[in-house]
């Protein structure tokens, strides 16, 4: 039974509010949060408290958009607070009005536990080592004595066990060995779970199994380098890591696509606040997407506001093991950071923003988590793209995307939970989740028979079966606040083959069943029909469908809930049983409410009574039509472990998304640049596109995998060293007779011709000749004929003798020209290179013809070429050039040519 006593309505302080930050959405400021805990502590006045929970309560929904939409005033700024008071169990919480400098709530409700945080898990190790009952079961276990700073274990809320109820705060120990402190424990648990009182910090009962198990005498097994370099290391490889792994680096040379006003994020016509919480972690509210001027609402607010790890082992006691990560440890709480001590960009790669998060202590001060939100974008191949087939698809757009990722890493004691909330430039919003981390593991002796329930994933350790299902809280707003949901259904006609309906039998079309009240709306998934299901606003109707403005939500990870009806996970995830559950939107206790659908205080909640979404369905007869709606969504994987899950596991991903479909009137990517563009006519006249390149994303990084890397250049479009040969030297040729600077530089070189440095010879039709005599231009489409670019006499002897004429009639290469004057070589292989890898046409390369170099005061000399400019209009001459020039003054000009 839950009991709520209110204690007292007004404590007020006289201290001024600390300054609020702009936006009514924003996270608790550290000064914020100091002035409630300030008080809270005075209105506890001479007791002991231990702060718990201290966040945002976020205002009510229509104070928001009075606000946002209508210039009314900002809502208060109000925060939730909880607190363990010493001596006490049940849980104390309140409302305090930061800008009043008021505590409006205050209250103690028995029956119920508060949010575990990582604090209080890390205390539990000490108990149970110091424990003598502890101690002696471990020696039972063949742990030598005196070795308990050697035993671990991962605290998890008890879940529920009627022996005791809620009446204690309690905590279940899952016991490991480490003999070493870099072992990872989840090689050698032990058989035995001490049950501990927190708040009196002592072990209050140990659970023993009937048949029990020695630890372990197999190795740890473990996934550190210097672990990895004992499995796999080589005299010749000693890391063990394999070698053929070439970095891949992402660069943004102009930084990000996106803009942040504090927390707001404008993003390729998205707008939205990014909020963080103890529990949920990431918050994304208000998303508005600019569709051509008109900037239309699409959801109110998304997050994860519940999760369950089910385990599957039937046997005691390991039916407590389903936690509720969310409600019970917080996804805020558990967050990681994501730049790391040394500020190495561990976790994301490009260019990074990243939020902080911000919870309080023990004490009541701010604990800052930095870097707890990582924000980035990524490319996201194809956006759209299509090809003509009548002139062998040269007719083309082709449009790249990419997608912005607001991400946050969670590890709730032995799994890691990476949650990516994915935008995509069309509307669309995903949702990725990665498992990684390590597996929940118990003992199992050798050729012990453990049952269907589990598998043996490395000697002695038995992971027992288990499920991940995740509560997606999507508040819509689609084009206004009054919303409909439906299932969407994929059926064939109901007509039989030869009925006058479907006489050929072929007919198939999309059932909807719009929920009017939330029974309606309690669905599963069901892939023989391969269902989605549709939030939308029945009044904003396309004028090209006459269909609804909808988000489709398209989620196929869709497990079942395996545990009974009458089963203790199925009472406390009450909405885990189903994949959909739509209840009305209502305001709570001085805020925005209908958030946590196992209730507020999830912690060894028996599962019975009314509380979070058993209260919200309630009989069923609320309606979900046409108003505002909350739409809850079940999904997640269900895992049969394996070796390979161990001892660590790579990213198992599973993701969902929502959709815009009839929000648009077309394709609402149409205006992002394409990479590739070129019409019909303009392939018929052999012509180029006659889009400007400023109106396309041209991409200067990407090359062909053959193409040779081109060292020590942080441009990707400096002609290095290994793309450039000097081939057909004298046969006599030896390394001495290359100029050692030459060498030093890396120049390759080779007595072959140059119709021969490639094994097997070279196709000569894939070898441009860059011949003055020649009769066209080099162009960029050259690029799709060509693959070698031989540079002989078009550069050479001034006045110009025709040397290229020999390759010319030896070979039969094809000929380009690079326009009417005479260049040098380097500035020959530069302009090829503008025009090949850049695709600009001869014509807009910038020249200066005859620059004269002054190498001192009084001496100059006119350079008898023309020369590429660089940004400041100088020349660019090869590297060395102007010191040569010093150096050796009385020698001619010509003589330094290359020729
Ligand atoms: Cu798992």
């Amino acid at each position: 039974m839950e009991r709520l006593s209110q204690l007292s309505m007004h404590t007020t302080a006289s201290n001024a509010p600390p300054p609020r930050p702009d936006h009514p959405l924003d996270p608790l400021t550290p000064g914020e949060i100091k002035s409630v805990t300030d008080l809270v502590k005075a209105s506890y006045n001479g007791k002991a408290l231990n702060f718990n929970t201290v966040t945002l309560r976020e205002p009510i929904k229509k104070a928001y958009y009075d606000w946002k939409e209508k210039s009314g005033p900002l809502p208060p700024r109000i925060a939730y607070f909880v607190i363990v008071v010493d001596g006490d169990n049940g849980v104390h919480e309140g409302i305090v009005d930061i800008s009043a400098q008021r505590v409006i709530e205050m209250k103690h409700t028995d029956g119920v536990q508060p949010i575990l945080t990582p604090a209080d898990l890390q205390l539990t190790e000490d108990i149970i080592r110091k424990d003598p009952e502890v101690q002696r079961q471990c020696e039972i276990s063949g742990i030598p004595p005196n070795s308990m700073h050697q035993i671990y274990c991962d605290a998890w809320t008890i879940g529920y066990d009627e022996r005791w109820g809620a009446s204690r705060r309690l905590q279940q120990a899952l016991m490991y060995w480490r003999s070493d402190e870099d072992d990872s424990q989840y090689s050698h648990p032990l058989d035995f779970c001490p049950i501990v009182d927190m708040n009196a910090g002592k072990v209050i009962s140990i659970d023993i199994p009937q048949k029990r198990r020695k630890v372990s005498k197999y190795k740890h097994s473990n996934y550190h380098p210097k672990h990895v370099a004992e499995k796999y290391g080589t005299k010749e490889n000693p890391s063990g890591y394999r070698q053929d792994d070439a970095p891949i680096d992402i660069t943004q040379p102009e930084g990000v696509s996106f803009k942040m006003n504090n927390n707001v994020m404008n993003w390729s016509n998205f707008q939205f606040h990014i909020g963080f919480n103890y529990r949920e972690g990431i918050v994304l509210s208000d998303f508005t997407y600019n569709d051509h001027g008109n900037v239309r609402p699409i959801l109110h607010r998304l997050s994860l506001s519940e999760m369950v790890v089910p385990y599957g082992n039937p046997d005691f006691p390991h039916q407590r093991k389903h936690a509720l990560d969310i409600g019970e440890y917080g996804a805020g709480n558990m967050t990681n950071f994501l730049l790391d001590a040394n500020g190495q960009f561990c976790n994301c790669k490009g260019v990074i923003q990243y939020l902080d998060g911000v919870l309080v202590d023990r004490d009541g001060n701010p604990e800052i988590i930095k870097n707890a939100i990582c924000i980035h974008e990524e490319d996201d191949g194809i956006l759209f793209k299509h090809s003509d087939f009548r002139d062998n698809f040269q007719t083309n757009v082709t449009t790249r995307g990419k997608r912005l990722i607001i991400s946050q890493i969670f590890t709730a004691a032995n799994y890691e939970y990476c949650v990516y909330w994915i935008l995509r430039q069309d509307g669309t919003i995903k949702l990725e989740v990665r498992l990684t981390g390590i597996l929940n593991t118990y003992i199992c002796s050798d050729d012990e028979d453990i049952g269907p329930w589990g598998t043996v994933v490395y000697p002695n350790v038995n992971a027992h079966n288990h499920q991940h299902l995740f509560s997606l809280r999507i508040h819509p707003r689609i084009d206004g606040d009054n919303n409909s949901a439906a299932t969407s259904d994929a059926k064939p006609s109901p007509y039989p083959t030869g009925s006058p309906q479907n006489m050929y039998g072929n007919g198939f079309y999309c059932q909807k069943n719009v929920f009017k009240t939330v029974k309606d709306s309690i669905t599963d998934f069901e892939s023989a029909t391969a269902r989605t299901w549709d939030m939308f606003n029945p009044s904003s109707i396309n004028k090209y469908s006459g269909k609804p403005a909808t988000y489709k939500l398209v989620s196929t990870f869709c497990s079942p809930l395996l545990a009974q009806e009458g089963s203790l996970v199925r009472k406390r995830a009450p909405w885990a049983a189903n994949h959909t559950q739509v209840v009305p939107y209502k305001d709570e206790n001085y805020g925005y409410g209908r958030l946590y659908p196992s209730g507020d205080h999830v912690p060894q909640w028996s599962g019975d009574g009314m509380r979070g979404m058993r209260e919200w369905v309630g009989d069923g007869t609320d309606n979900v039509e046409n108003t505002d709606i909350v739409f809850f969504h079940t999904f997640g994987i269900t895992h049969f472990p394996a070796p390979e899950d161990f001892p660590v596991m790579p990213t198992e991903i599973f993701d969902l998304m929502l959709r815009p479909r009839h929000f648009f009137i077309e394709n609402p990517v149409m205006d992002v640049k394409p990479s590739s563009a070129r019409t019909t006519a303009e392939v018929r006249q052999g012509a180029l596109s006659s889009t400007d390149t400023k109106t396309m994303t041209v991409d200067k990084t990407s090359r062909l995998a053959t193409e040779a890397v081109q060292g020590g250049s942080s441009s990707c479009c400096d002609i290095g060293k290994e793309n450039l040969i000097l081939t057909s030297l004298p046969p006599s040729t030896t390394e001495k007779d290359i100029p050692q600077r030459l060498l030093d530089l890396g120049l390759q070189w080779t007595t072959k011709e140059c119709i021969d440095i490639e094994e097997g010879g070279i196709d000569a039709s894939k070898v441009c000749l860059l011949d003055p005599a020649a009769e066209v231009d080099l162009t960029p489409s050259d690029k799709s004929k060509f693959d070698y670019f031989v540079f002989g006499g078009i550069l050479g002897s001034h006045p110009r003798v025709d040397r290229t004429g020999i390759l010319r009639e030896k070979y039969g290469f094809s000929g380009r020209r690079l326009g009417a004057l005479q260049m040098t070589t380097d500035t020959a292989i530069r302009t090829t290179q503008r025009i090949i890898e850049d695709g600009v046409p001869f014509e807009d390369i910038k020249f200066l013809d005859y620059p004269e170099i002054k190498y001192n005061k009084y001496e100059s000399t006119e350079m008898p070429f023309r020369y590429i400019v660089d940004k400041q209009g100088d020349p660019i001459l090869p590297e060395g050039m102007l010191e040569l020039i010093k150096n050796d003054a009385e020698q001619s000009i010509d003589d330094l040519l290359i020729e």
